[in-house]
């Protein structure tokens, strides 16, 4: 006769059947080895995120370049500037995620196309491709898009998202317009159309990439009213054409104020080109070379 309680039966039944089923000896393993052990309260998680986000805004009040806009040249340049200057360089982007106009590939299709000239940054940031066509190669712009960003962050440069660029700070020497930083808010502040006193970084150097709106350029030629900036409006399709003046026409436009990637297309009257990004990519890489060579020349 049996003179083991049931749950003693139950709990013998359980071990055996654990000890015969790998997958549930598997399981058992596994709660064991992740079993999560938090060792501050709900209190010590926020005190901890406010002081170590209050270090970084603390010490990313005052840096070398802010880059406005987290799309392909935005990210292009942050990563050489940190990279080949080790530059203090700061990245703000509106949108809660990085990759701007090409996330979504071409129509959603996630594909884009990168020409040979550009592979090169493909290749230094270990994003997979393949060849498609003569010099020319798809690439999944999501992977992409992360694949700079994290090397960006890799060499240095900071990304803060959910950060609406809303004016610049300006001073006047010698009669020229100088950018010195940006003005700024978070973005659910501005969409709720909230007043909120903003707060500002000061640099020694803007880069406008924003896109197809050149929204720093824009503000800048609006409240300043300067007629040396302008702002002719991006034309129509016509990609080879758009590709090589975007790079080309990427640079300076007043002291302290740089355009890369679709914004220049705004600002000088280039063609659009579609899901190519190889001139997004060199307009990136181009405006980090500028801006190296201005600090060397001290104009910065
Ligand atoms: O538009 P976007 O990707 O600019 P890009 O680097 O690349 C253009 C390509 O995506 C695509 C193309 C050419 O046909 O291949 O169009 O020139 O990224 C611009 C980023 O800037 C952000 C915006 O949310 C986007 O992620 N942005 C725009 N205005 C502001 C801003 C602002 N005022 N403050 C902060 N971020």
């Amino acid at each position: 006769m049996c003179t083991r309680s049931i749950k003693e039966c139950l709990t013998l039944q359980c071990k055996s059947l654990i000890k015969h089923d790998s997958s549930l000896i598997g399981l058992s393993v596994m709660r064991n080895n992740y079993d999560i052990k938090l060792k501050v309260n709900e209190g010590e998680i926020s005190r901890i995120i406010f002081n170590e986000a209050l270090k970084l805004f603390t010490e990313y009040s005052i840096v070398d370049v802010v880059v406005v806009g987290a799309g392909p040249s935005g990210l292009t340049a942050a990563y050489y500037l940190a990279k080949e200057g080790g530059l203090k360089t700061l990245v703000l982007e509106r949108n809660l995620g990085v990759g701007g106009g090409i996330r979504g590939g071409g129509m959603l299709l996630p594909v884009a196309l990168v020409e040979e000239e550009a592979m090169e940054i493909v290749r230094e940031v270990k994003c997979s491709y393949s060849r498609v066509a003569e010099s020319l190669y798809a690439v999944n712009p999501i992977e992409l898009t992360c694949k700079i960003a994290a090397e960006a962050i890799s060499q240095g440069a900071k990304i803060l998202t959910g950060v609406y660029v809303e004016d610049v700070i300006y001073r006047v020497e010698k009669g020229k317009h100088i950018i010195r930083g940006v003005v700024i808010q978070w973005t659910p502040i501005i969409e709720c159309g909230w007043h909120v006193d903003p707060l500002n970084i000061y640099s020694k150097a803007v880069i406008d990439a924003t896109g197809h709106e050149a929204e720093i350029v824009s503000l800048v030629k609006k409240k300043l009213k300067l007629n040396e900036i302008s702002l002719i409006g991006e034309k129509s399709m016509w990609a080879s054409e758009g590709e090589r003046l975007v790079v080309e026409k990427t640079g300076k436009l007043i002291s302290g104020l740089y355009v890369a990637g679709m914004a220049v297309a705004e600002v000088h009257g280039l063609p659009r080109m579609g899901p190519l990004l190889g001139g997004m990519l060199l307009s990136g890489k181009r405006v980090a070379e500028i801006i190296l060579e201005d600090l060397k020349r001290g104009e910065l």
